[in-house]
This record gives C-alpha cells, sequence and structure tokens, in this order.
C-alpha cells in the first residue's frame, strides 16, 4: 500500500474498471520474485530449466501472435495529430481512452491485479524517474523485477506527494470462474491490442500484448516515448542508445553512447572485447541512455534499466561472450528452442542442436527436418545487468557518466564509410537524421535494397514530431559549451564488395575504430578533410594483429563515394519531405553544404 494519494487514488480507480480477484502491492524482493514465478509454473505458461546448467533460469512460450512490438498498433495520442507528427499512429486521445476504457472494463477477471512500483535509474538518482505498472501478468511481474529497479524503496522516495508516471497494462484476457491459463500464454487478438501514450498527460496504457515492449512499460513506452517528451520538456536527452566505458593502455577512460536501428548488434557493441591489446570496453547500457547536463557542461548519461533484454537467435560465444556469460543464470528466456535435458538452443548460439528439441511453438524439432527456425527470430533473454563481467563499475552510478562522443550507424553495404566525423554540433544532427539501414527481407513492404531510414534510431520509439525532435537535438548544442559537447561519428560495420563479401570482420574488431573515436576526442588520431566529414587516414585504424584486411580494403572502407553520396542526397530529400515546415532550417542547410562538397 501507499501513502502517496494519487497513486492510492488510480490505484482504486483501474481495479474498480478492471475487476480482478484482488490487488498485489509488489515489494521488488527475491522472495516476492519466487513466489510470483511459481505462480507462472503453475499455469503451466513457465517452465524451471536445469538447475545444473542454468540456475534460476526459466523458459516462456508466448502466443504466435503474440512475438514482438506492434509497431502499427502503437499511438501517440497527443492532443493533436500534428504534435504526433507524420511518422506515429495517432488517433485521438479522448477516443483512444473511450475504446480502452471499454476494453478495460472486467478485463482481470479471474487474475491479480499486481502494482510494481519502479524506478527507471538508480533509486534517488537525480536523472531518474519513478513509474507505477499495473498488470495482470506474471511474467510482467518477473521481468520488471530484472529490467528495472521494483520495490517498497520507490514507494519512499515517492512518499506523500510525489510525481510518478502512470503505466497501466493488461494481457486482456479474462477468466471466467475456474478456469486457467492451462499452458497458453494470454493476450488479446490483434485488433483489440493498442500501446498508448499520452504525452501531454504522461500516462501510459496498454491492453492486449504481453510481450516485450508492448508489455515491458519501463522500456520503449516510458523511457523513450514519454521520457523523450518529458526531456524536451525539460531539456535533457532521452535516447535509444548504448554506453559503454572504453579504458586505453594508459589507463584514460572516456564513454561512447551509441544509436542504431534493431539489428544492427547494439547490444554485442555494448559488451563487445577489444582485439585491439591493451585496451579495455566495459558496459553501461546496452538499449536506452538519458543524459542531462552536469555542472561542468558536460552530458552525463546514466542507463534507466537494471537489465538486458536481448535477442538469444544470434548471440554466441564469439558474438557476444559478455552475453553468454551474462545470461548462464536468473534469466528468463522466451521464445527459445528447450532441448530434452531442458537446456536452451537457438540459431546462432555456435553449435548444433543437441537432438530433439521442442521449439518455440511448442512442437517437436530435429534440425535439417524442417526449415523453420526452433527459436523466434525475436526470441528473448531477460537478464540482469550487474551478472554482466564486463560491466562497468560506474553503471549505476547516480551522476551518470561523462559522454565525450556520440556513434550513429545503421546497416549499409554501399556508401556509407568504416566511420567519419562530423565537422560540428549541427552536422553531427544532420548525420543522427539520416540514419537508416539497408532492407534485405523480401517479406517487408520495401523493395531489397531499399534504405528504410530510422533517425537516431529513434523512429518507433520518439513520443512527439520527429521534426521537432531534431530541433531539440539542435538547441541542446546550443546550451552545451561548444568544448564539451559530444563528438559525433558515423560508423558502419556493414560494407560489403561488390559481389558480397563482407569488407569488414565487425564484432571485437570494431574496437579498431572505437580506438580511432577515442583519440579523436582526446584531439589525437589522424583525419583528413573530405566532403563528407573528418575520416581516419589508412594508417590511422591500427590492424595490428588483423588478419583479412588488406590497404586495398580499407582504402575501399574509408573512401568517399562521390556517386553512391549524390545518389544519398537525393533520398534524403525525400526523407526529409515528410518532416514539412518542421524540418530545422540548420539540418536543410547541411544537407545544401554537403551537396555543395560534393559537386
Ligand atoms: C529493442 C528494439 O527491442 O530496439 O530493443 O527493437
Ligand atoms: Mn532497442
Amino acid at each position: 500500500m501507499t501513502r502517496n494519494k494519487k497513486l492510492a487514488a488510480w490505484v482504486e480507480e483501474m481495479a474498480a474498471l478492471t475487476t480482478p480477484d484482488r490487488v498485489y502491492w509488489c515489494d521488488g524482493s527475491k522472495e516476492e520474485y519466487d513466489r510470483v514465478m511459481k505462480i507462472a509454473v503453475d499455469e503451466g505458461v513457465s517452465i524451471p530449466l536445469n538447475d545444473k546448467t542454468l540456475p534460476g533460469c526459466y523458459h516462456f512460450r508466448s502466443d504466435p501472435t503474440d512475438v514482438a512490438r506492434v509497431e502499427n498498433r502503437t499511438y501517440i495520442a497527443s492532443r493533436t495529430q500534428d504534435e504526433a507528427g507524420p511518422t506515429n499512429n495517432w488517433i485521438d486521445p479522448v477516443e483512444l481512452k473511450k475504446i480502452m476504457t471499454d476494453l478495460y472494463r472486467g478485463c482481470m477477471k479471474g487474475r491479480v491485479m499486481y502494482v510494481i512500483p519502479f524506478s527507471m535509474g538508480p533509486i534517488g538518482s537525480p536523472i531518474s524517474k519513478i513509474g507505477v505498472e499495473i498488470t495482470d501478468s506474471p511474467y510482467v511481474v518477473t521481468n520488471m523485477h530484472i529490467m528495472t529497479r521494483v520495490g517498497t524503496r520507490v514507494l519512499e522516495i515517492l512518499g506523500k506527494d510525489g510525481d510518478f508516471i502512470p503505466c497501466m497494462h493488461s494481457v486482456g484476457k479474462p477468466l471466467a470462474p475456474g478456469e486457467t491459463d492451462n499452458g497458453l500464454w494470454p493476450c488479446a487478438p490483434l485488433d483489440k491490442k493498442y500501446i498508448s501514450h499520452f504525452p501531454e498527460e504522461h500516462t501510459i496504457w496498454s491492453f492486449g500484448s504481453g510481450y516485450g515492449g508492448n508489455a515491458l512499460l519501463g522500456k520503449k513506452c516510458l523511457a523513450l516515448r514519454i521520457a523523450s517528451v518529458i526531456a524536451r520538456e525539460e531539456g535533457w536527452l532521452a535516447e535509444h542508445m548504448l554506453i559503454l566505458g572504453i579504458t586505453s593502455p594508459q589507463g584514460e577512460k572516456r564513454y561512447i553512447a551509441g544509436a542504431f536501428p534493431s539489428a544492427c548488434g547494439k547490444t554485442n557493441l555494448a559488451m563487445l572485447i577489444p582485439t585491439v591489446p591493451g585496451w579495455k570496453v566495459e558496459c553501461v547500457g546496452d538499449d536506452i541512455a538519458w543524459m542531462k547536463f552536469g555542472k561542468d557542461g558536460r552530458l552525463y548519461a546514466i542507463n534507466p534499466e537494471a537489465g538486458f533484454f536481448g535477442v538469444a537467435p544470434g548471440t554466441s560465444m564469439q558474438s557476444n561472450p559478455n552475453a553468454m556469460k551474462t545470461i548462464d543464470r536468473n534469466t528468463i528466456y522466451t521464445n527459445v528452442g528447450l532441448t530434452a535435458d531442458r537446456n536452451v538452443w537457438w540459431e546462432g548460439i555456435g553449435y548444433g542442436a543437441p537432438g530433439k528439441l521442442v521449439d518455440w511453438t511448442g512442437k517437436e524439432w530435429e534440425e535439417g527436418k524442417t526449415d523453420k527456425p526452433a527459436a523466434h527470430p525475436n526470441a528473448r533473454f531477460t537478464a540482469p545487468a550487474r551478472q554482466c563481467p564486463g560491466i562497468d563499475p560506474s553503471w549505476e552510478d547516480p551522476n551518470g557518466v561523462p559522454i565525450s562522443a556520440f556513434l550513429f550507424g545503421g546497416r549499409r553495404p554501399s556508401t556509407i564509410p568504416l566511420v567519419h566525423q562530423s565537422f560540428s554540433w549541427n552536422h553531427g544532427v544532420f548525420l543522427g537524421s539520416i540514419v537508416g539501414s539497408e532492407v534485405t527481407a523480401a517479406a517487408l513492404d520495401l523493395a531489397a535494397g531499399t534504405v528504410r531510414r530510422d533517425p537516431f534510431a529513434m523512429l518507433p520509439f520518439c513520443g512527439y514530431h520527429m521534426g521537432d525532435y531534431f530541433r531539440h537535438w539542435i538547441e541542446i548544442g546550443k546550451k552545451g559549451s561548444a568544448g564539451e559537447l559530444p563528438k559525433i561519428f558515423y560508423v558502419n560495420w556493414f560494407r560489403k564488395t561488390a559481389d558480397g563479401k563482407w569488407l569488414w570482420p565487425g564484432y571485437g574488431e570494431n574496437s579498431r575504430v572505437l580506438k580511432w573515436v577515442f583519440e579523436r576526442c582526446g584531439g589525437a588520431g589522424d583525419a583528413v578533410e573530405t566532403p563528407i566529414g573528418y575520416m581516419p587516414t589508412v594508417g590511422a585504424i591500427d590492424r595490428e594483429g588483423l588478419a583479412g584486411v588488406s590497404d586495398d580494403d580499407l582504402k575501399e572502407l574509408l573512401a568517399v563515394d562521390r556517386e553512391g553520396w549524390k545518389k544519398e542526397i537525393a533520398l534524403i530529400k525525400e526523407h526529409y519531405a515528410k518532416f514539412g515546415s518542421r524540418l530545422p532550417k540548420e539540418l536543410t542547410d547541411e544537407l545544401a553544404a554537403l551537396e555543395k562538397r560534393l559537386a
């Protein structure tokens, strides 16, 4: 229970609307985690894994219709459609609340309503925010225990009058008297799913999905969509960025934050083990960064999360050993393959499937017998960040860590070089605004080879008009003192030769690029001025011990492809046209200047 009047009234109102069997206030204890997990196990929706090889781990299989964030059912319900902008789904907030109130009515019948007080960021940090999630899902309770800081201490900080972000969630599957989930993941059909944000009220309402970002409302909904709105109001940054610390052999340390669209290996980069001798990389966060100016004029970042909700397929001892060592205990696995001895397996785990498995749909599965994967491509692990062997000693510092550089990147087989540095802050904002990945899957609505723009990797996560978001970044540049603002870089690990071979090995070898970024931040690192920005000379990228990247390869990786960039400019113009009059003039100026430099 709580002394906070706003919270007590809200919980009472939601309980009256959704009519659960009872209301339970979460205290965040280990005992509570075990008890709630046991409910899921008893319902048959969770399976305890092998306690010798995966102690404290559990396995969930979701409904096949509930396997990922549903962007076409995600809404920014600002007062006007113009506030939400052309890249967000919008419904009038009054109308949306009416639709959802009807859905919420009686939706928790036969279930427990859990009230989860949580802090995004270290409890009590000046950068942290408090949220309270109401949910009827034990899966959400246990995942929130890992992903956020849950519990009674949060209520204490909230006190009688403290403010919080209300996060309302239901799986949307009431139970009839005597009915149980009986092994089936509860959720509502797609056309009843709503992931809704009310930016003016700083409120989240989610209905019908139990999966990931649709249901763990601290993550994408609060820490990005609502926090981006608050950050703009208050003059700070809420970004879809990893944060890493990099230490030179001389013991000098800098922090770097980076934004990449989905499927660019962001978690791998955050946990990278450098191949350059003597260098160390440590992880502060793999997905979200909240940044505020410190008294010294530098930007300080916290990771608002307490865990990793990472994509399992493709994670192996080769691609990400730190992740593998993080997830060998106290981890929740969702939609991965299950082996006969209750271990987990997925495509790209680095070894063959050990015998017959049960796939993510619950069916028997054998390697080579079907072209369907054993694990869903968006299968996930939920693991405590503190278990990561490469976690940064300052990852919970309430003051955050000072950021020296921003990286932007996407999957671009051509045109974009391995790395280039912006000439200025506004040129860096321009680079962030043109982030995108080439579409490979023919199944998408775009032709293969098309670049899907995802500016700042925030397109699905910005709670307001993207043009105003660019403007906010320009304004942040004016607030910071030039010498203290992070330097901005664009990287591309995904270049291919004309015949389709990778030009750059990626993974731990990316530390060679990080080393140059580090040096540039300290005023060193050889660079040449080119029409697109500063670029390393071929000799400036340390290749000691790196086999397979010749001088010619590196020259190609660091070339300015003038013809490619001219085509790119035409595409950027199309992309920019979407934002209409809200696109800052500073960005069209940067585009015009680039065009001139390339002419
Ligand atoms: C994520 C995403 O799941 O960005 O982190 O899609
Ligand atoms: Mn993400």
